[in-house]
């Protein structure tokens, strides 16, 4: 029997039921046997960083798993929640249902361009960092902090809070 390791996962939507669609994603990523769920980071409201102009800001959440699943295993996981909410991508970085990504695996190393780990972009990216320094204020990425890492991120000013509170 394999050991289970800790991935962090990122999870993004800027179509649709977008809070719906996180909420189930979370629900159906750990409904795999081999996936438990060990923590899942408040709901950030993010504007789009690249892709075409003028599409919708994002909702994104940061969950943290303990899995038994090899990591091309976890990735075919992913890809499959992914298409279950019929996932529109039809341009990079463009607007999507749902974008579920692997930060971190372990500590697992790998530059392999079909499962790179840690996440080539998440170190810089705050739509990525501030909900995981939220669910853990004591996480690191490559040996940096994720908290300061965020606060540092170019788009940390085009984040907050979902809803925000004057929302109720
Ligand atoms: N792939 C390689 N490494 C990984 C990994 N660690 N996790 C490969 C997941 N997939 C990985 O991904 C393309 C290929 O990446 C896959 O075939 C997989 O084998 P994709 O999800 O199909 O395509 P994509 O998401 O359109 O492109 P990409 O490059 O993954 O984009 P990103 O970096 O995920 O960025 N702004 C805000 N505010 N919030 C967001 O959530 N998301 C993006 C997408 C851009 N801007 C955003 C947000
Ligand atoms: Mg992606």
């Amino acid at each position: 029997m394999s050991t289970a390791v800790h991935a962090v996962i990122a999870l993004g939507s800027n179509l649709g039921e977008r809070s719906t669609t996180l909420t189930d994603a979370v629900d159906e990523l750990t409904a795999h046997p081999a996936v438990r769920l060990r923590g899942v980071s408040a709901i950030a409201q993010t504007r789009p960083v690249g892709g075409p102009a003028g599409q919708p800001d994002f909702l994104n959440l940061v969950m943290e798993v303990e899995t038994t699943l090899a990591p091309l295993e976890l990735l075919r996981h992913c890809q499959h929640v992914e298409q279950a909410h019929h996932r529109v991508r039809e341009v990079r970085w463009g607007p999507r249902t749902l974008d579920v990504d692997i930060i971190t695996y372990g500590e697992l190393a790998s530059d392999d361009e079909v499962l790179t780990l840690p996440h080539p972009r998440a170190a810089e990216r705050a739509f990525v960092l501030q909900p995981w320094a939220w669910m853990d204020p004591d996480a690191t990425l490559g040996g940096r902090k994720v908290a300061e890492l965020a606060a540092a991120a170019a788009d940390r000013d085009g984040l907050a809070p979902y809803p925000r509170p004057e929302d109720g």
